[in-house]
C-alpha cells in the first residue's frame, strides 16, 4: 500500500551562527536562530512498495521537475536514519518539493528543505508502525533534520530556536529546542526583510565552509565567542535590551564572513552592494536612532532585522535600498510559528 506525507517547513535565520562541526553533524558551538514565516518549503512524500526488482529508490522533485542533483544527499540522510526509519528499505520515495520564496532568490532552502522531508519521513515511519505521534514528534524530526542539514534542526520550531548544549537552554547536540522562556515584547513578531544583493549560487557551500573550521587558525576562539554570544544574547532577550541586540545580531553576522576570510583556503561571499547596504543600514541607524540591524547567512544577501512596531518608520527605507543595490528584490519576513502538516493534493 502506498502512503503519503506532506509538511510544509519554515527557513531559519541564525543570530548566533553554528560555524564549524565534527562527527556526525554535531556542532562546534551553540546557535540560536530565528524562525521565519514566508520563506517556507513545502515537500510531500509518497512512499510506493517495491515490487520485484523495484524501480529507483529516491526520485526528488522540485516545482515539477526532477532534480536528481538532489538526491544524494536525501539518500545519505536515509542511511543515516538506518532502522530508525526502516520503511524505505521496502519502498520507493517519491518526494516533490517547493519553495514557498521564489526559486532563485538566493535564500536558504536546506533549513526549511530538511526540516520538512524530516517530519514527512517521520509522519510516514509512524503510519507504517500503526503507531501515534508520540509527545516529542517534534523533537525526533529535529534530530533527523540535522543529519540532512544541520540548521534544519532549528527549523522545527516557531519563534527563537535553540541548538546545541549551554547553560539554560533545553536543545542539545542532537537536536534544536525553543527557548525555554517567553522573550520580551519588543522582540515578539520581530521582522527580517532579506535584500537579495545577488541570487547566483554560491562559489563556496556551507557544508565546505563547516569543514574549513575544523584546522583554521582561530577555531577554538570563535567557538568561545559563539558561547559567549550565546548567554549573551539569551539575557538580551529577556531583558529587552535592543542595543545589546543589534551590537550582537551585527559582530556575529562580521565574525562568521571572517572565518571564511581567514580559512586556509579564503573566500568572499559578500558583494561590494553588501558592504554597500550595511553602511547605508548603519547611516540609516545613526539618522533615525530607530533599532534596525542586519545579519548575513553564509551569503551575500543582507537580512535586515527590526521590531514589529517601527514597520511604517522602516518601509521607505527599505524600498530604497531595494531598488538602488538589488535591483528591487527583497522578501519581507517576520518570525513564524513553525511547521504545519498539509492535506495531501494528490
Ligand atoms: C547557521 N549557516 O547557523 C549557519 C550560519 C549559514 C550561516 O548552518 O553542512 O546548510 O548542511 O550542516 O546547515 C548553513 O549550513 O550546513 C549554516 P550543513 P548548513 O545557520
Amino acid at each position: 500500500m502506498s502512503l503519503i506525507s506532506r509538511w510544509q517547513a519554515p527557513s531559519n535565520i541564525a543570530l548566533v551562527k553554528y560555524w564549524g562541526k565534527y562527527g556526525i553533524q554535531l556542532p562546534c558551538n551553540p546557535s540560536v536562530s530565528l524562525t521565519l514565516q514566508a520563506a517556507r518549503t513545502e515537500t510531500q512524500v509518497e512512499a510506493i512498495p517495491i515490487v520485484g526488482s523495484g524501480g529507483e529508490p529516491v526520485q526528488f522533485y522540485l516545482d515539477g521537475q526532477r532534480k536528481e542533483g538532489f538526491e544524494p544527499k536525501i539518500w545519505a540522510l536515509l542511511q543515516l536514519l538506518g532502522d530508525d526509519c526502516g520503511f524505505w528499505k521496502a519502498h520507493s520515495l517519491r518526494i516533490s518539493s517547493s519553495n514557498t520564496f521564489p526559486h532563485s532568490a538566493g535564500i536558504a532552502s536546506s533549513a526549511s528543505g530538511m526540516a520538512a522531508l524530516a517530519l514527512c519521513l517521520l509522519d510516514l515511519e509512524l503510519q507504517f508502525r500503526g503507531q501515534e505521534r508520540p509527545p516529542n514528534f517534534y523533537q525526533i524530526a529535529s534530530r533527523w533534520a540535522r543529519l540532512g542539514s544541520g540548521s534544519a534542526c532549528r527549523s522545527l520550531y516557531g519563534g527563537f530556536v535553540s541548538w546545541g548544549a549551554s547553560k539554560g537552554l533545553n536543545s542539545s547536540l542532537e537536536e534544536g529546542a525553543p527557548l525555554p522562556f517567553e522573550v520580551h515584547s519588543i522582540f515578539n513578531g520581530m521582522r527580517d526583510a532579506i535584500l537579495m544583493v545577488d541570487q547566483a549560487e554560491k562559489k563556496v557551500s556551507s557544508t565546505v565552509g563547516h569543514g574549513l573550521m575544523t584546522d583554521h587558525w582561530y577555531a577554538e576562539r570563535r567557538f568561545l565567542q559563539a558561547e559567549s554570544n550565546t548567554q549573551r544574547l539569551l539575557n538580551i532577550l529577556i531583558e529587552g535590551d535592543s542595543q545589546g541586540f543589534i551590537e550582537l545580531a551585527e559582530a556575529e553576522a562580521l565574525s562568521l564572513h571572517a572565518m571564511m576570510m581567514t580559512s586556509a583556503s579564503n573566500y568572499l561571499l559578500m558583494r561590494p552592494n553588501t558592504i554597500a547596504v550595511i553602511e547605508e543600514i548603519r547611516t540609516f541607524r545613526k539618522q533615525t536612532s530607530l533599532p534596525v540591524c542586519f545579519t548575513l547567512d553564509a551569503g551575500p544577501n543582507v537580512h535586515v532585522l527590526y521590531p514589529n512596531s517601527i514597520q511604517d518608520k522602516v518601509q521607505i527605507f527599505l524600498e530604497e535600498v531595494s531598488a538602488k543595490f538589488c535591483q528591487g528584490k527583497r522578501l519581507d519576513d517576520a518570525m513564524g510559528n513553525g511547521p504545519v502538516e498539509r492535506i495531501s493534493n494528490v
